[in-house]
């Protein structure tokens, strides 16, 4: 078939007008598509496999990020703005709001508490981090103190919250004095877990564990039978060491999974040091074990384990000037710069 000039010209001007229009509209499709991904790319739904946290494929995954102090002293510190600097300038993917539930916490001020608890968990949403929801015992050493309060802090938490990967319960920071796994910690599990799986029944739910979260060993003994559980436990470089990565390594090898809630560089006092060698030593083993872990922590406070020095900007944009020795630390480790 012959076509004439006249034909062939308008024609090519179609054929090009088509392809230009298919190619915007390919543009148009995958940029969308890739803006969508990019938005819900960094949080993944969660799930123990082994002693192992995973991402939703099944992939060992290791979370790293800061706890706030208690909120009801430094809570100012843990706001969308200064979660998503350490988001964006330490790659931290997980903050812990440490709600401490005596000392002036939730049970004698529970509305302003919650409410910078629920601050903290929108805007871990927002930002595409984990956030950990800490019931933050620790006077109150039992959790059977608290435990109707607990059971409707966290059943309102899971029906607000629940359907968002991003949230992990914790819920019950760090029993002491004379509780016992057996007495009390293991029957403050069983009671507080049904009430959140009947509400969330996948998102990750930490347990503490008794001598100030130290004696994973002894819970892995006698697990939970539920899923998607962990068991916390805690250091401070300057106090616990090698005996305490001994528990770890016992727990695993009994196959529960160990999250580092809380760890200082400083001794137990949250003073002393910082112990930067030894906080290395640890930063090391976890690393290797694919540990998740949240240091104690990001606030201003003249005591060794905090990050900021007194004065810092409670909204991020810090130079490594406004940051203490435990603070370039942590940042630096987070960050994987060290290995
Ligand atoms: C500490 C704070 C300190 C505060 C004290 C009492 O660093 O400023 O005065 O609590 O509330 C824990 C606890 C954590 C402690 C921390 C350091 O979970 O609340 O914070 N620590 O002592 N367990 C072991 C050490």
């Amino acid at each position: 078939m012959f076509l004439d000039k006249k034909k062939t010209g308008f024609f090519k001007r179609i054929f090009s007008f088509t392809t230009a229009a298919l190619m915007l509209i390919v543009v148009v499709v995958s940029s969308r598509t890739y803006i969508a991904e990019a938005a819900t790319s960094s949080v993944s739904q969660l799930k123990i496999v082994g002693s192992q946290l995973c991402d939703s494929n099944g992939k060992a995954i290791q979370l790293k990020g800061m706890s706030s102090h208690g909120l009801q002293w430094y809570g100012d510190y843990m706001n969308y703005d200064s979660m998503k600097y350490l988001r964006d300038n330490w790659n931290v993917n997980v903050v812990r709001a440490a709600m401490y539930t005596d000392q002036g916490g939730y049970i004698s001020n529970p509305t302003t508490t919650k409410a910078k608890v629920k601050e903290i968990v929108q805007a871990a949403i927002d930002l595409n981090m984990y956030v950990i929801i800490d019931w933050h015992i620790l006077n109150d050493g039992n959790p059977n103190t608290y435990k109707e309060q607990s059971k409707s802090f966290f059943k309102e938490m899971a029906t607000t919250y629940g359907n968002h990967p991003n949230v992990i319960y914790e819920i019950c920071n760090e029993p002491n004095g004379s509780t016992t796994w057996a007495n009390d910690i293991k029957p403050y599990a069983q009671y507080i877990i049904p009430a959140i799986r009947a509400i969330d029944h996948d998102n990750i739910i930490i347990v503490g564990t008794s001598t100030w979260s130290q004696d994973v060993d002894t819970a892995a003994k006698s697990p939970l039978s539920y899923s998607n559980i962990m068991y916390a436990c805690h250091f401070y470089a300057g106090t616990h060491g090698q005996s305490l990565r001994d528990k770890i390594d016992y727990a695993m090898s009994k196959g529960i999974a160990v999250f580092v809630t809380e760890w200082g560089t400083s001794d137990a006092s949250g003073n002393g040091g910082p112990y930067i060698n030894a906080s290395q030593q640890w930063i090391n083993y976890m690393a290797n074990k694919k540990i998740s872990w949240v240091n104690w922590s990001l606030c201003d406070k003249s005591e060794a384990a905090s990050a900021l020095k007194p004065g810092a900007s409670t909204t991020g944009g810090w130079t490594d000037s406004v940051l203490t020795t435990s603070g370039l630390f942590v940042k630096r480790n987070i960050g994987g710069f060290y290995k």
